[in-house]
């Protein structure tokens, strides 16, 4: 059976990036998947979080998902920390999980900095918590965005790890899913940058709240450079921010990104901006209306999250007993 997870940190500002490299694409998905999808919030608190905000932040995901889609007649959208499994399995993972693994993840020196012996050891182990969340369901496909794709490896190896250990195959080794135009949204201010919640500008990002007005004006103040749109990929090298604009029109339009660059080429920044605003606007507005419209009633979106929750914990509490038998732990 194949059965996808994957999740969103309720960090604020659900941008572009989280839309075109991983919402948008999972609700295609629910036609032929078994769909789980998660607010992950035990990975935001691996950085300071407001209690009021998370809680917030929280439903304003689940409000997005089902804005942008996300069926919870077919699908199961639950919060994380509600289903204990994900926390109990990613102990019993840390224990195939080798040190050295984790020292070559990418976004913990990132995220870490200079100040890496000040880092919370929620954050170092932040990718066995990411293969638990998967691995508790035993899902087969995992959806993600381009900068995911380390953390998804480091699962499928300790998925292997597990399964070696045992001589099982108790783990399917999940596949990623990296789909669309736009698997990698860059900043509007620096297109060598990934566009991200975290980004201290908030024009590097349009957010799926924005007003009409503020994604124009975004939208108009992005990052560009002195030439005509080009024809060829090969014209766009050194180009980052070019190539992203063009990269999330063609994500938006559904559209593949050589037919876009065609039908843009030698177009002048100021008309493609143009075109950009109307369509972001004519794509995100909808869901940032009816995001608002399910954020009036809280009850709903908790409800949905008290069934999910339910689901989730059928599912991945067998899954825990089977990984704990295997392991020899003393089932009481
Ligand atoms: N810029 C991006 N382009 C394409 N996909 C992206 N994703 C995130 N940013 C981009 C994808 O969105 C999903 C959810 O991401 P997340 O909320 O769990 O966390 P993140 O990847 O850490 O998001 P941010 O915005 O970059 O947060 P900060 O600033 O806190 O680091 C994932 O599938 C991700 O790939």
């Amino acid at each position: 059976m194949n059965r996808i997870f994957s999740g969103v940190q309720p960090t604020g500002n659900l941008h572009l990036g989280n839309y075109l490299g991983a919402i948008k694409n999972w609700v295609s998905l629910q036609k032929d998947f078994e769909c789980i999808f998660c607010i992950v919030d035990l990975h935001a608190i691996t950085i300071k979080q407001d209690p009021k905000e998370l809680e917030n932040n929280t439903l304003e995901v689940t409000a997005a998902y089902l804005a942008s889609g996300i069926d919870p007649e077919k699908t199961i959208i639950f919060n994380q920390s509600a289903v204990s499994a994900h926390t109990e399995l990613t102990w019993l993972l840390s224990c195939f999980t080798p040190i050295g693994w984790l020292n070559r993840m990418t976004q913990f020196k990132e995220k870490a900095g200079k100040k890496k012996d000040n880092a919370v050891l929620g954050l170092y182990s932040y990718p066995v918590l990411m293969a638990s969340d998967i691995l508790a369901y035993k899902a087969t496909h995992v959806p993600v965005g381009e900068d995911q794709k380390q953390h998804l490896e480091l699962s499928r190896d300790i998925a292997g790890a597990f399964n070696q250990a045992y001589s099982t195959d108790l783990f399917p080794i999940p596949e990623p899913q990296i789909f669309g135009e736009a698997t990698r949204v860059m900043s509007l201010r620096n297109g060598k940058n990934k566009m991200s919640k975290s980004d201290e500008s908030d024009y590097s990002r349009i957010n799926i709240t924005d007003t009409k007005d503020l994604i124009n004006l975004k939208i108009q103040k992005a990052k560009t450079d002195p030439y005509p749109l080009p024809s060829e990929k090969k014209e766009l090298e050194n180009r980052p921010e070019a190539e992203n604009l063009l990269g999330i029109y063609s994500a938006l339009k559904d559209e593949k990104f050589d037919d876009v660059m065609k039908e843009m080429s030698g177009k002048d920044f100021s008309s493609f901006k143009k075109l950009l605003s109307e369509l972001t606007i004519d794509k995100i507005e909808p869901i940032s209306k009816k995001m608002n419209d399910y954020l009036k009633n809280k009850d709903y979106l908790k409800k949905i999250l008290e069934e999910g929750k339910k689901k989730a914990n059928d599912i991945s509490s067998k899954n825990l007993l089977e990984i704990k038998k295997t392991i020899g732990l003393l089932i009481i």
